[in-house]
């Protein structure tokens, strides 16, 4: 068994495949030599993740999955959300969006750095979505980043035992994950449709 991933971020890319294990992951960006250029620009999360699982399940044969996820913060009304890569500009990197939330933070209590995050899984086939699958995770923003692991916001994002999500083993961080979450509802998925 196998899945194509549409995504070309490494960290989503190294969980997805611990996650589904001992399905073969494989990132369509892998075997594809120049896939379309993909405009996220939905307005919710399935509408990004419907978008790239089909664009990209043009092009493989099989089915592809597509991760769109962000962190959603109740006291920015949602933000960053869907603009969680590019929250400090077009081609931001994980430490210059980490410094733009803290800063938008500033002067907010912990009490009020309540926040989560979502993925939104899309299961593609030839150019169409089969489903999509939902996952969250809920935590509070800190007060400065900690941890060397996963990526992302993973080491502002603080869990109810005070840990940061980076301060997390990869083992751990997927079972307890928004990705984990979604990902389970897919395998169930799966399992019933080869069953059928
Ligand atoms: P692809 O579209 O190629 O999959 P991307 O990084 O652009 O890669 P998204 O548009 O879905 O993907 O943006 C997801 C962003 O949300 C990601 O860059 C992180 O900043 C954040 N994010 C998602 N999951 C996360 C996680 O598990 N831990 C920390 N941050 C996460």
């Amino acid at each position: 068994d196998k899945v194509y991933v549409a995504t070309k971020n490494k960290g989503k890319l190294k969980e997805i495949s611990e996650i589904l294990k001992p399905i073969e992951v494989i990132s369509v960006y892998e075997v594809v030599e120049n896939p379309v250029d993909i405009v996220e620009d939905g307005s919710t999360f399935e509408e990004n993740a419907r978008k790239k699982g089909e664009e990209l399940s043009r092009f493989v044969e099989g089915y592809v999955i597509a991760d769109d996820s962000g962190l959603v913060v109740e006291v920015l009304n949602g933000k960053p959300g869907i603009y969680s890569a590019r929250y400090a500009g077009e081609n931001a990197t994980d430490m210059e969006n980490n410094l733009k939330l803290l800063k938008e933070l500033e002067g907010t209590p912990f009490e009020n750095r309540d926040a989560k995050f979502v993925c939104v899984i899309a299961l593609c086939k030839d150019g169409k979505t089969i489903e999509t699958f939902y996952g969250e995770c809920k935590g509070k923003i800190g007060f400065e980043l900690k941890g060397e692991n996963g990526f992302g916001y993973d080491p502002l994002f603080v869990l109810d035992n005070g840990r940061t999500m980076a301060e997390l083993s990869s083992d751990e961080k997927n079972r307890i994950s928004h990705r984990r979450e979604a990902l389970a509802k897919l395998k169930k998925f799966l399992d019933n449709v080869s069953k059928n």
